[in-house]
């Protein structure tokens, strides 16, 4: 996509299943995204590279997923300025509550906002981006304001549905 504003890393291509929902997000919204498979043990020059580089190219948010031993979002995190959203994936002998401890553990001067394991997680990380995107963006606030608006009537629908 051209411009992007949120920059998307996976630690491995198995990751992408569960990242798509991200994507998904970003794209309901018009939010344009570049999304890489890019890893902190694997590939740490390349990370490097795309962190550091990424707010000159008009990044505003930085999401990060992975599993296991989770270091991506923290790499990420010490080398630039841009917030961090980061995404436990599921799998491995521990399903994500190793990564969701490594990256929820992120020492104090050190944020990474970090979602729920798995799908959930990697949806809510789509939002937060709109979010923190929409702090400088009124006709996206719109849009979020919008989707809350249509989900609390979907709950009012169903509530109703079971009343009748
Ligand atoms: C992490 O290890 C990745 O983010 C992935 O979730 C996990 C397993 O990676 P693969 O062995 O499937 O490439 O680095």
């Amino acid at each position: 996509m051209s411009n992007p504003t949120v920059l998307i890393l996976m630690g491995s291509d198995s990751d992408l299943t569960t990242m798509e929902e991200t994507a998904r997000v970003l794209t309901e919204f018009g939010v344009p995204y570049e999304m890489h498979v890019s890893s902190a043990h694997r590939s740490p020059a390349k990370t490097s590279k795309l962190t550091r580089e990424a707010e000159g190219r008009g990044i505003q948010v930085i999401i990060a997923a992975a599993g296991m031993a989770a270091h991506l979002a923290g790499v990420v995190a010490a080398e630039t300025p841009l917030p961090v959203i980061a995404v436990p994936m599921p799998g491995g002998a521990l399903n994500g509550v190793d990564a969701l401890y490594a990256m929820v553990q992120m020492p104090g001067g050190m944020p990474v906002a970090t979602m729920a394991i798995g799908k959930a997680g990697a949806k809510n990380a789509g939002l937060l981006a709109v979010q923190m995107l929409s702090l400088s963006c009124p006709e996206l606030r719109g849009k979020f304001v919008a989707y809350k608006t249509r989900m609390a009537e979907e709950v009012e629908e169903k509530d109703r549905a079971l009343q009748a």
